[in-house]
């Protein structure tokens, strides 16, 4: 059965026209004006997007004593009900566990996935039999590979540890990924506050100042420069590292970096709130930072020097997050946001003017397909594109609410906001999984996206290491050794 998309005004990274969308098997196949299927959409006053991709969540993960609370079917059926069709998520083996054992674990999780879904490959330890596996895991279409310099004692590698690994995605084309922030001093600042009798949820803001973040990002991209690999920074949320990542992009390096929903809007004042669980709530990492981070994060969007808008979704309860009472270094870490993201990156971004809709379009799906390498199969409205589409209303206001989400916790870091501009229906891959604004949870018919890796790129950057590496100086008098 065809579905065809009528009325609406397409809107892309690079452009805005008017044309009916028709869809067939779960593609696009055919784009013009006054097309017919056997179902019609109308899309009247609204714009026919590519869905989003949030390219980090962390579903059902098991992390800091529990587990995030949103699964592969909430998480997805949240995603979908905000305009988002298709999440990457981090596979993370247990410590000691083969890397193909965690995938078959990630495989066993997503299965009731509504939406598609591909896998970055967390290394939290290096030995030769990561070495040895993580060509298989590129084989198996996860091309990008995600490093921890923070979490000292548990997920954290050190520089010798993630300069190897580096190498490794160099040789295989794949693409390193960092969670840049100095763990040693996170570490230290925590004991620090602790002792002084500094343990509410503000102290976990403290103990992660800005610095930690701007050091590591700055190390992290000195590194992939030495081991000749692209680097993708996650979560940034402070101008120390975003001035590392212009000033990398700069110097010609393959730098990206991936502001959250949650540092643009939301802001450190947060952990100042009386309510323990209020603050708590908001304990994630890096912390919310003041607007002046806020701004060069907004400013980096436009100019093209951060490239993607994500959630980092990790979801816990109020119950999970009061195992931190009484040390702060306890709260579990994250906040939600995969519903939240496109409507709120909408109403501060683009009904503002700080974006425009192409510009949107870039940073919610576009930019982030080619990045991962899957571009156009996603990210894009062109014939022989997966048929994840978003119609959206830029008309349609709601507050945002736990009362009427789609994730499983007890509340939402963003409540009481008012956005305008939602998703009215969403496709994946030619199904529809929200119609009229009301959600149609479609429990496994998502698919993973496999990956292919990003050769020629990294290929070229060793040729040009090699080149330039030093030559052995040929001497004829040598001095004789110990006189
Ligand atoms: N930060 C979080 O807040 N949660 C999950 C992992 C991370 O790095
Ligand atoms: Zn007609
Ligand atoms: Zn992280
Ligand atoms: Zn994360």
């Amino acid at each position: 059965m065809s579905k065809v998309i009528r009325n609406g005004t397409i809107v892309t990274a690079d452009r805005t026209w008017q044309a009916d969308v028709l869809v067939q098997h779960g593609k696009i196949v055919a784009i013009g004006n006054d097309l017919h299927g056997d179902h019609e959409i109308d899309a009247t006053g609204c714009y026919v997007m590519p869905g989003g991709i949030d390219p980090h969540t962390h579903l059902e993960m098991p992390f800091m004593g529990t587990y995030s609370s949103d699964d592969f079917e909430s998480g997805t059926r949240a995603a979908v009900a905000g305009g988002t069709t298709m999440v990457v998520d981090f596979c993370l083996p247990a410590p000691g566990q083969s890397l193909l054992e965690a995938i078959t674990m990630w495989d066993n999780k997503s299965t009731r996935a509504t939406c598609d879904y591909s896998f970055h490959m967390a290394i939290t330890w290096w030995d030769k039999q990561v070495f040895d596996e993580m060509p298989l895991v590129v084989e198996k279409g996860i091309t990008s590979f995600k490093h921890f310099m923070a979490y000292k004692g548990a997920l954290m590698v050190d520089d010798d540890e993630m300069y190897s690994s580096f190498q490794r995605c160099a040789e295989l084309g794949a693409l390193p990924l960092v969670h840049a922030e100095n763990g040693d001093v996170v570490a230290q600042l925590q004991s620090k506050l602790l002792e002084e009798g500094n343990n509410g949820p503000e102290a976990h803001a403290y103990s992660r100042p800005p610095e930690v973040e701007g050091e590591a990002t700055n190390r992290a991209i000195m590194i992939a420069d030495m081991a000749g690999t692209p680097l993708y920074v996650v979560h940034t949320s402070c101008e120390q590292s975003h001035e590392a990542i212009r000033r990398a992009r700069q110097k010609g390096m393959r730098v990206f970096g991936e502001p959250l929903i949650q540092h643009l809007v939301l802001d450190e004042s947060e952990y100042s709130n009386p309510d323990w669980d209020h603050a708590a709530r908001r304990v994630m990492s890096p912390p919310f930072r003041n607007k002046l981070h806020q701004d060069s994060l907004w400013a980096g969007l436009q100019a093209g020097s951060l490239q993607c808008v994500a959630t980092d979704h990790c979801a816990f309860t109020t119950e999970q997050k009061r195992y931190g009472v009484g040390d702060f270094t306890k709260i579990p870490n994250g906040t939600g946001g995969l519903e939240d993201r496109m409507p709120v990156l909408w109403t501060y971004g683009v009904n503002t003017g700080r974006l425009t809709m192409n510009e949107f379009v870039a940073v919610t799906s576009t930019n982030i397909a080619k990045i991962l390498n899957m571009y156009p199969q996603k990210g894009a409205i062109v014939e022989g594109a997966d048929a994840d589409i978003v119609i959206w209303d830029p008309e349609a206001t709601k507050t945002i609410s736990a009362g009427n989400q789609q994730s499983a916790i007890d509340y939402n870091v963003f409540e009481g906001i008012e956005v305008k501009g939602l998703p009215k229906t969403v496709l994946s891959r030619g199904e529809i999984v929200v119609e009229d604004g009301e959600v149609k949870p479609k429990p496994g018919h998502g698919q993973f996206v496999g990956r292919k890796p990003h050769m020629s790129v990294n290929k070229a950057l060793s040729q040009w290491k090699e080149i330039t590496a030093p030559r052995k100086v040929e001497r004829s008098g040598i001095p004789a050794s110990g006189v």
